[in-house]
C-alpha cells in the first residue's frame, strides 16, 4: 500500500486508491480468516514448496569415472584422462526437457575430486585436461543449455575428496567451502545443492595413499556450510541424508516408502549415518518438514559403462519407479550416465522418450472432471469444486464433527480408469494418516485400497474397470484434512 501512495502524487487520486485497496484487503482477509483451517506444524518453506512442484528431474553422473570406467575414482587420476570427444550439453538438455523433467543436477565434483569447472582452488580440474585445450567450463556450458531449454540447474559437490591432501584435516573445510562458493556465485540460479553421505575411507590424498576416517557428525560443521548456501542461493534446497530441506529416501532402487511422512525429528538423523534407512518412512510427529527425494539410475551404474548399454531399465520398470516415488509423496531424481563421447546414449534417450509418452498419455486427461462431486460435509470457503480445479493452492475440507469424511464422484456414463491421484494441500502440513478408496462398478461398491499417508501426491494403480462412481473416505487425520486435488486417469497399454 505504501508504494502505491508514493507513486501517485495527486492527492485525490491517492486517497481513492488508498480506500479501494484498504477496503478490498479487509473484505478478503475477513472471508479468508473466517473459514481457514489452521496449519499443522511442521509446514514447508516456500523453497520446499517450489521444489516439490518439480516432481521429476535428472541427475547426470559425468566426470572422471566416465573415462576410467569406474564408479568411485581413487583420486590419483591424471586430468589428461578427461577427454570427451563430442561433449554437447545442449543434447542433454534437449532430451531431458523433452522427457518432461524439470531440471538437471550435475556431478560437479565426485569423490575423486576432479572438478568440472576451472576452480581457482585446485589443479585437479578441467583446466588441466585436453578438453577444449583446458579452456572449458562444463558447468557454464550446462547453465547455458539449461536456460535454453527452460530447465533448472542443481549441483552435486562431494564432501569426500580422495584427491585433496588436506581431506580429513580442518583445512579441507575451507577448500570445500571455497569450491561451494564458486559454484553458487558464478552460474546463476541453482535450485538444489546435493551433499552426498558417502565420505571417508582410502584415497590418494595428495600422494599419501592412506585411509582417512572422519567423524561424520562433527567434521563438516554442516550448519556453517548451509549458511553459505542460504547467503548465496536463498531459493536453493539443500539435500543430504538428513536435510535440512530434502532428505535421502534410504535406498538407490527408486522406491519410496508406502507410508511416507515429510515430517522428521531432524536431530535423530545425520549425514552418512549407517542405519539411515530406518527413517525412510519419516516420522508422523517429526518436528521438521524434510520430504524425501528418490534417486535411482536408469542403468545399473551411476556412471557410464559400455557393457551396460543393454541394461537400461525397461519402460515397465521405470513406470513402476515413477508410481513408487512421485506417487508416494517423494520426487524422482532419475540418473542418466552421460557416455565417453559426452552425449546421452541412444538407448537411454529412447527409454526416456517412451516414459515421457507414457506419462503424457496418462496424465493429460483427468477423467474425474466428467463426474459430479458430492462430499459428506463442506467447510464453506473450501468448497468441493476445489477438489478438481487443477490448482494446488486451493483445497477442500470437511465441517467440524465430520470425523470420517467422504468424497464421492459419480459418473453419468461409466468411465474406464486405472489410476487414482490424491493430493493434500501441503502448505498446511501433512495431515492424512489413513484413507480408504472404493469404486462402484455394475452397481456394486468394491474396496480397492486402504492406505496410510498421502502428502504432496499419492498415485494408486488398480485394475481397469467400468466405473460408475468412486469414494474416498478419510479414516484418520491430524485436524481436518485439506485435499487439494483428486484425479482419475487411464494408462496406455505397455507393450
Ligand atoms: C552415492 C555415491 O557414492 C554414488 O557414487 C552416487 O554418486 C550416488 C548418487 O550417491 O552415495
Amino acid at each position: 500500500m505504501n508504494t502505491l501512495i508514493v507513486k501517485f502524487k495527486i492527492a485525490k487520486t491517492t486517497i481513492k486508491i488508498f480506500l479501494i485497496v484498504f477496503a478490498s484487503q479487509s473484505v478478503l482477509s475477513c472471508v479468508y480468516n473466517k473459514n481457514i483451517i489452521p496449519p499443522i506444524n511442521p509446514v514447508p518453506t516456500k523453497r520446499q514448496l517450489d521444489w516439490q512442484q518439480m516432481e521429476y528431474y535428472a541427475f547426470i553422473h559425468f566426470n572422471m569415472n566416465t573415462f576410467t570406467n569406474k564408479e568411485w575414482g581413487y583420486g590419483d587420476e591424471s586430468p589428461s584422462t578427461f577427454n570427451p570427444s563430442e561433449l554437447d550439453t545442449d543434447q542433454w538438455a534437449k532430451i531431458i526437457h523433452e522427457s518432461g523433467m524439470k531440471g538437471i543436477i550435475i556431478t560437479a565434483k565426485h569423490h575423486d575430486g576432479f572438478s568440472l569447472w576451472p576452480s581457482l582452488y585446485t589443479e585437479h580440474s578441467v583446466k588441466n585436461s585436453p578438453w577444449k585445450n583446458g579452456k572449458g567450463d562444463l558447468i557454464r556450458d550446462l547453465m547455458k543449455s539449461c536456460k535454453k531449454y527452460n530447465l533448472k540447474l542443481g549441483v552435486y559437490l562431494s564432501p569426500w575428496d580422495r584427491n585433496h591432501p588436506d581431506y580429513g584435516k580442518p583445512e579441507y573445510l575451507n577448500y570445500f567451502r571455497n569450491q561451494l562458493s564458486e559454484l553458487l556465485s558464478n552460474y546463476g540460479e541453482i535450485f538444489e545443492v546435493w551433499f552426498d553421505g558417502a565420505n571417508g575411507g582410502d584415497g590418494y590424498y595428495g600422494g599419501t595413499n592412506e585411509i582417512r576416517h572422519v567423524d561424520k557428525k562433527a567434521y563438516y560443521q554442516w550448519e556453517d556450510t548451509y549458511k553459505i548456501v542460504r547467503n548465496l542461493q536463498p531459493n536453493a534446497v539443500i539435500f543430504s541424508d538428513s536435510g535440512p530441506d530434502i532428505r535421502w529416501v534410504g535406498n538407490e532402487k527408486g522406491y519410496a516408502n508406502e507410508t511416507s511422512w515429510s515430517n522428521l525429528y531432524r536431530d535423530s538423523v545425520y549425514t552418512g549415518m549407517l542405519d539411515y534407512n530406518r527413517f525412510s518412512a519419516g516420522q508422523e510427529f517429526g518436528t521438521h518438514w524434510i520430504p524425501t527425494e528418490t534417486d535411482v539410475s536408469i542403468r545399473p551404474g551411476w556412471y557410464y559403462h559400455s557393457d551396460q548399454d543393454s541394461k537400461v531399465k525397461s519402460l515397465d520398470k521405470l513406470v513402476d519407479i515413477y508410481f513408487n516415488s512421485v506417487g508416494l509423496n517423494s520426487a524422482l531424481l532419475l540418473n542418466i550416465p552421460v557416455d565417453k563421447r559426452g552425449l546421452i546414449h541412444e538407448n537411454d534417450s529412447l527409454r526416456l522418450s517412451e516414459l515421457a509418452k507414457f506419462l503424457k498419455s496418462t496424465f493429460s486427461k483427468n477423467l474425474a472432471l466428467k463426474g459430479k462431486i458430492s462430499t459428506s460435509s463442506n467447510n464453506v470457503k473450501n468448497y468441493k469444486k476445489h477438489i478438481n480445479d487443477n490448482d494446488t493452492n486451493t483445497y477442500w475440507s470437511s465441517e467440524n464433527g465430520d470425523d470420517k469424511c467422504k468424497i464421492e464422484i459419480n459418473f453419468n456414463k461409466p468411465i474406464n480408469a486405472n489410476v487414482l491421484k490424491i493430493s493434500e494441500h501441503i502448505a498446511l502440513g501433512q495431515r492424512i494418516k489413513s484413507f480408504h478408496f472404493e469404486i462402484k462398478s455394475e452397481n456394486q461398491w468394491k474396496s480397492i485400497k486402504t492406505g496410510t499417508t498421502i502428502g504432496n501426491k499419492r498415485l494408486i494403480r488398480f485394475t481397469s474397470n467400468d466405473i460408475d462412481a468412486i469414494r474416498i473416505t478419510i479414516l484418520e487425520t491430524k485436524g481436518k484434512p485439506a485435499i487439494s486435488e483428486i484425479g482419475l486417469y487411464k494408462t496406455p497399454t505397455l507393450n
